[in-house]
């Protein structure tokens, strides 16, 4: 009888805290312990991996994801469905995904969202999953659900949208959400855009006939999102410190609010992605309507905001590298980014691209390849830290024996690779293009592993797992910094207290 179902040997381990060459023991999809370089090589397994001294990571967890997603941000919708979004992510090292369950406004309860949301998912995905629920009707029904949701449905995360005709809430609607959620111990993830501003800034570009795609960028100016991040950091302390989650941040005004904020103590959480490290406005200002490519809301900004962005990752005012994969196709005038194409506008109308761009798979071999991160910092903003807020910690996100699920990532040894051009012929998503053609990695997840079970076998077979081993994940409250403790302590919203 084999001990192990599976030994990885030689490599080096790499948490949010330590680095250490450590083999890796599995059994019944449960790292079941770690043990000094080479000393499990011999154990009896079914299955031995020779990391070759390359780092294993646990399997990185994307809680910004976009899949098979009704037209909600412009025209078009979402190129992805759960099985093609998550092979994608299983051939980049994400091994969780946390994704939406849209409510629309025609709708009045978010637990039928989540029910559909659930058909969608089941036995369709390559990596354990789970959903926010994204909040566009707060009515009474939708609010009194709440409770269930966190309880018993494992939903304990939900996203509004401070813009998108299809989204947005005004400034009441968003207080009933927060402090409904707080009731609930749910974190409230916050698109923060003034919708309003953008709208009166579209009017001006089109009035002076600025349709061409780089317009997006213009029309989603900084103050947008530094206006909407302070007003949502505001309304949260009304709601005596609900805790709120920042998605996307791109700019450095939003990010230093948001550092005020946490150094004054509030429960402040924030979020950027890799558009915002690796991409600038330039990339919007292609010929013709190329710039479309890069699409996505917030807009790619200038070099030295990228900077800017790098430090907020470096010194925790982001505690979140998520992809937000949002895919639409490029050549595809049914769903994709050429629906706003006519004869009247030939290089479109920037006001109907939808907005969003693919990156679930490159999220990772990105964010390695910079080396501008710690190791552990790496793991700790692409993996621990997202476990950690979305309740599924210590399961997910770190590679304690007895505890956490088998999801690891063994990259190869340094410079075993060369340079890897980036192409999008080498990705695993249902979009026919990436963002990033063409640019040089160091690094690619050699195998990827969910809960014990080779998924990606880069050298042997590529995705070799299948689309229904992935499982719905019940989540708990969010533990980062036992933020919902504190606010329990603080006692039940007190008007008397304003
Ligand atoms: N931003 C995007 O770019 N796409 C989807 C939603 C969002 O907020
Ligand atoms: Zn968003």
């Amino acid at each position: 009888m084999d001990e192990f179902d599976l030994v990885i040997t030689n490599g080096v381990c790499v948490t949010a805290t330590d680095v250490a060459p450590l083999d890796v023991a599995v059994k019944d999809e449960k790292i079941v312990r770690l043990a000094p370089s080479g000393s499990l090589k011999a154990s009896r397994t079914k299955r031995l991996i020779d990391a070759e001294g390359g780092f294993v990571t646990p399997g990185g967890v994307d809680c910004h994801v976009h899949l098979q997603e009704p037209s909600m941000f412009g025209k078009g919708s979402s190129a992805d469905t759960y099985e093609t979004g998550t092979r994608s992510a299983i051939a980049g090292g994400t091994t969780t995904v946390v994704a939406f369950a849209p409510q629309q406004k025609s709708l009045d309860s978010v637990l039928t969202a989540l029910a559909n949301t659930h058909e969608l998912a089941r036995d369709n995905s390559y990596c354990d999953y789970g959903f926010h629920l994204l909040v566009a009707n707060p009515c009474a029904r939708a609010l009194s659900e709440f409770q269930q949701l966190a309880s018993t449905e494992g939903v304990t995360s939900l996203k509004i949208y401070m813009t998108y005709e299809a989204l947005q809430l005004r400034d009441n609607e968003i207080l009933s959400v927060l402090l409904e959620a707080r009731r609930n111990s749910i974190l409230t993830m916050i698109h923060a855009e003034n919708g309003d501003v953008l709208a009166w800034l579209t009017e001006q570009l089109e009035a002076a006939k600025l349709f061409a795609p780089k317009y997006h960028g213009h029309s989603h100016a900084p103050i947008l999102e530094s206006e909407a991040t302070n007003r949502a950091i505001a309304l949260s302390s009304l709601v005596a410190d609900t805790p709120i989650l920042l998605v996307h941040v791109s700019e450095p005004a939003a990010a230093l609010r948001i550092r005020a904020a946490q150094t004054a103590g509030q429960p402040i959480f924030a979020e950027t992605c890799p558009q915002y490290l690796f991409l600038t406005r330039d990339d919007l200002d292609q010929p013709g309507f190329e710039g479309a490519k890069c699409v996505c809301a917030p807009p790619p900004r200038d070099a030295e905001d990228q900077k800017a962005i790098w430090r907020g990752l470096r010194n925790g005012t982001f505690a979140l590298l998520s992809s937000d994969h949002c895919p639409f196709r490029f050549d595809d005038a049914e769903t994709g980014k050429k629906t706003c194409l006519s004869e009247e506008y030939p290089v479109g109308r920037f006001r109907h691209i939808p907005n969003g761009i693919p990156g679930i798979e490159t999220r990772l071999p990105l964010a390695f390849s910079a080396r501008k991160m710690e190791m552990t910092k790496f793991v700790e903003v692409t993996s621990t830290n997202a476990a950690k807020l979305y309740g599924l910690y210590p399961r997910k996100g770190s590679l304690i024996p007895g505890v956490s699920d088998a999801d690891l990532v063994v990259w190869y040894p340094d410079g075993a690779l060369g340079d890897i051009t980036l192409t999008n012929d080498i990705l695993h998503h249902d979009v026919d293009y990436t963002p990033y053609e063409g640019r040089k990695l160091q690094n690619w997840p050699r195998f990827t592993i969910l809960r014990g079970r080779v998924m990606w076998d880069r050298d042997g077979g590529g995705v070799v797992g299948d689309k229904s081993y992935g499982e719905f994940l019940k989540r708990q409250k969010s533990t980062l910094n036992a933020i919902w403790d504190t606010v329990q302590e603080e006692g039940p919203f007190d008007l008397e207290k304003l």
